[in-house]
């Protein structure tokens, strides 16, 4: 295994696609204008607690271990693509996706990667399900807590409830949109956690840790945790863990865009991690008035759906604002609550539009 610290991310970061934030790169939503359902690798963004290693495939090893299970089970890269697959399409969002707008719009900043909304990004994973891992295992009644931990330098782990692992489409995942996963999205192999912020999907997995008692690690208890008024200290942690994604939308458009005059269509993509979008509205005017978004193509849980609407438009200064909701009913607020480490920035965002 190899590190390059000067070269943290190994893909090409093109400048149309990326903001370069060093370990990380956000995908900048005009490259998703044009494109089908799915991100496609090259654009897909990438959030690193250190530089990707570079993992050979021959060597690596998966253990699934611990005091929930009844015995060690060890695997090489060839036995886990033997085994039974699914095929998962579904979002990976970072739970600090849209952070830069606590400090943007609500005067109120937060440390952390200063991302708009670009830290999201759909594809199709192809793995194992995590549950056939732990049933060949020999999983225990007792098992509490499931935690896979990544071979990176950070050491990257984060456990989930056991019926959060035991869920259909939660995965140990090798392939992404039909190809091997590449190094920076975790080769030779990731969880994936369909509808929780992507911290969970521990990527260059190498071993899962199946417990009979909570864990507590720094992804749990010191980040990816809730700081602030309103949200309670319970058990070792600062605040409660972010698990479950909320529901948001953005526009394919750049941040600010340049459109010319003329009827024009924008189109954008809403997601919830609760199931379906059930509507998209936006408003042209501040939000004294909202218009319905048509809905378009799929509209997968845990994914996100496709929206546009026609704007006929003369040269000035816009702000449009787009306002998700989702089946459960949970709909964009107009402003998020804040927390130390800007996460769940899921208000409304109003993008400037120069029409010339
Ligand atoms: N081992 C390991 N897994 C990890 C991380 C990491 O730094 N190390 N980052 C996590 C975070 S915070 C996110 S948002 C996603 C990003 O996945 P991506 O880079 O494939 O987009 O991976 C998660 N899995
Ligand atoms: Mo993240």
């Amino acid at each position: 295994m190899t590190f390059e610290r000067d070269r943290p991310i190994k893909k090409a970061l093109p400048a149309e696609f990326f903001v370069d934030l060093g370990e990380n790169a956000e995908m900048r939503w005009e490259a998703m204008s044009g494109q089908d359902y799915l991100t496609p690798g090259d654009r897909f963004y990438v959030r690193n607690h250190g530089p990707t290693p570079v993992i050979d495939a021959a060597s690596w090893r998966l253990r699934v271990e611990g005091p929930g299970v009844e015995r060690e089970l060890t695997l090489d890269y060839e036995e886990l693509l033997e085994l039974p697959s699914v095929s998962v399409v579904c979002n990976l969002e970072c739970a600090g996706n849209g952070r830069v707008f606590f400090d943007e719009v609500q005067d109120r900043g937060a440390a952390g990667a200063p991302w708009r909304l670009g830290a999201i990004g759909v594809a199709e994973w192809k793995g194992v399900p995590l549950r056939l891992l732990l049933e060949r295992a020999g999983l225990k009644a007792s098992a509490v807590e499931v935690m896979p931990e990544g071979l990176d330098e950070a050491r990257g782990r984060r456990p989930v409830p056991i019926a959060k692992a035991l869920e259909r489409e939660t995965i140990v995942a090798y392939a992404m949109n039909g190809e091997p996963l590449s190094p920076d999205h975790g080769f030779p192999a990731r969880v994936v956690v369909p509808g929780w912020y992507a911290v969970a999907s521990i990527k260059w997995v190498g071993r899962i840790l199946v417990s009979e008692e909570p864990v507590h690690v720094p992804w749990n208890t010191e980040e990816y945790v809730l700081v602030g008024p309103g949200y309670e200290i319970r058990g070792l942690g600062l605040g409660p863990a972010v698990t479950a994604q909320g529901v948001k939308s953005a526009l394919e458009l750049p941040w600010p865009a340049r459109l010319p005059a003329g009827r024009r269509e924008v189109r954008g993509r809403a997601w919830s991690g609760a199931g379906e979008i059930a509507r998209v509205d936006y408003s042209l005017d501040g939000g004294a008035s909202w218009s319905p978004a048509k809905l378009t193509g799929p509209n997968l849980p845990r994914a996100w759906a496709c929206f546009r609407f026609e704007w006929d438009v003369k040269p000035g200064e816009y702000e449009i604002l787009v306002r998700a909701t989702d089946i459960a009913g949970n709909t964009q607020p107009d402003t998020a609550p804040h927390n130390e480490q800007g996460y769940l920035y899921n208000a409304v965002v109003a993008h400037p539009v120069a029409v010339h």
